[in-house]
Parts: structure tokens; sequence; C-alpha cells
């Protein structure tokens, strides 16, 4: 069976979370706290040596960290991963806009807005992802004023890497209301069959 080390706040870790519920997949969760160490041990970081979740273990005991490299792995030979070449292509070119624009503005606020104290420092620095993380959503919403989902015609794991963390955007002070083409294709991501949302931290 499969192994999946993560922490229900992370939205990389809701990711591999939502395409396993989607693949009707089984596997063990052991949650990690990440703000105490528990990912920084000698242990952890034998299995992932940048000391971070989510780490899939496969039933053979080999690991794979990365939240987008995990889809990948799980996605192979499911129409979560198209087979036309070029629009595989585009899968990844998504999921690489995840990790450098998208990822590290619309998490980051959110991840700041709960856990750091917010010095007036602090504050122009959230204020200057925010604008970054706004104009990670613009082309999100540029792309889904004209297709229901991010590449070809049907879901794919582009759309769950930016999901996660598009959807709780509003926990970083986003206002997602400005994304209509956004709104509504988070609808139809929720609308599949399988899908889990992401845990909202005030039910953490
Ligand atoms: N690029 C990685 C980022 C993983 C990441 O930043 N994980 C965070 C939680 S969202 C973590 O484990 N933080 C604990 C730490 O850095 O010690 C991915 O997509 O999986």
């Amino acid at each position: 069976m499969l192994t999946l080390y993560d922490n229900l706040e992370s939205g990389n870790g809701h990711k591999v979370r939502l395409l396993l519920s989607l693949l009707g997949t089984e596997y063990q969760l052991i949650e990690k706290d990440i703000h105490t160490g528990e990912t920084r041990t000698p242990e952890f970081l034998a299995m992932n040596p940048n000391g971070r979740i989510p780490l899939l273990v496969l039933a053979d005991g080999r690991h794979l960290p990365e939240s987008n490299a995990i889809l990948s792995y799980l996605a192979e030979g499911t129409a979560w991963m198209p087979d036309d070449r070029f629009e595989r292509a585009q899968v990844l070119s998504w999921m690489f806009f995840e990790q450098y624009n998208h990822e590290p503005n619309v998490a980051v606020a959110r991840f700041w807005c709960h856990h750091l104290e917010l010095t007036p420092e602090r504050l122009a620095a959230l204020e200057a992802k925010r604008e970054q993380g706004r104009k990670a959503l613009q082309v999100m919403e540029l792309q889904l004023s004209y297709s229901d989902w991010l590449v070809g015609s049907q879901p794919s794991i582009a759309d769950i890497a930016l999901y996660s963390y598009t959807s709780v955007a509003d926990e970083g002070g986003y206002d997602l209301a400005a994304y209509p083409g956004i709104k509504h294709w988070l609808a139809r991501m929720e609308s599949l069959s399988g899908f889990i949302p992401m845990v909202p931290f005030d039910a953490l």
C-alpha cells in the first residue's frame, strides 16, 4: 500500500490527497507536525533530504517528494495525465507555473497570515506577496475565461496542482470575487466524483 507523509494544513499535501481520492486509491496517511520540526529529524531527512511534506512512499519502500512529481507519478496511465505529447507538456507548464508564480505568493501569504506576527515590515512584505499572487491569479483567470480546464477539454493534474491553494486564497487575503472564471472552475472541480476539500485553518 502507498504511504503519504503529510500535514492537513498543507495545500501541497492536499493536491496529493485530492488525486488519491479522485482515483479511489487506498493509502496510509502519516501526519507530521511541520511547526515543531518533525520533517527535519534524521529519520525524515533520510527519506526526503529537503525535509518537507508531502512525501509518498511506494509499496516497495521507494520515497518520492515534491507534490507535483507525486501527482505526475500517480496520474501516469490515468485520465488525469493526457496521452497527447503536447498536452502533457502543457500540464507540466502549468505545474511549473504553480511552483514558481502561484504557490510562493498565494500559499505563502496564507501561511504568513496565520502563523506570523504581522509587524509593519512583514505587512509591507505581505502586500508585495499579494500583488504577485494577484498576477498569478490573473494568468489563471485569463486561461479560464475561454476554457473550462487548464489543459485540453477535461480536468488534469494541472487543475489539481492549482486547485488546492487557489481554493483557500481568501485565507491569505485574496478576494476571489474579482476572478469569475476561477470561481466557476473551482465549482467544476468541487463537483467531481471523489472530490475532497482543503481543510480550512479554523477547522484544524
Ligand atoms: N515544492 C514542495 C514544497 C513542500 C513544502 O513547502 N512543504 C511544507 C508544507 S506546505 C513543509 O513541509 N514545511 C515544513 C518545513 O519546511 O520544515 C512541494 O510542492 O511539495
